[in-house]
């Protein structure tokens, strides 16, 4: 009886942390232009999945997005976080990767 209370109470922790990581998610990728359509987690954080070390557009939203409010401003529009010549504005807008210098525009 005592093992079973137990293993209940332990599905039922490991479901209430799950739920509470999922909601994270949604609530970031709201904040991009394209709601994280494209890229997902990926589109700020190296791993696909999300979590761990950030991209290059990651680190700006890290600097400007987050410190701003929690949200993408003008300024991180306008700046090219991957250098390649594309601003995070028109990397939205064609649906390549704002943290990713190998993803641009092709014309
Ligand atoms: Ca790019």
């Amino acid at each position: 009886m005592k093992k079973r209370t137990m293993t209940c109470l332990i599905v039922a922790a490991i479901f209430f942390i799950s739920a509470a990581v999922a909601s994270a998610r949604p609530f970031r990728l709201g904040k991009l232009p394209d709601n994280g359509a494209k890229f997902g987690c990926g589109t700020c954080h190296v791993n696909p999945g999300g979590g761990g070390p950030r991209n290059a557009f990651g680190q700006d939203y890290e600097k400007l997005g987050l410190k701003g409010g929690d949200k993408y401003t003008k300024e991180l529009g306008g700046m090219d976080s991957d250098k390649d010549g594309i601003s995070n504005d028109q990397e939205f807008s064609s649906g390549t990767h704002p943290g990713d210098a190998s993803s641009k525009p092709t014309s």
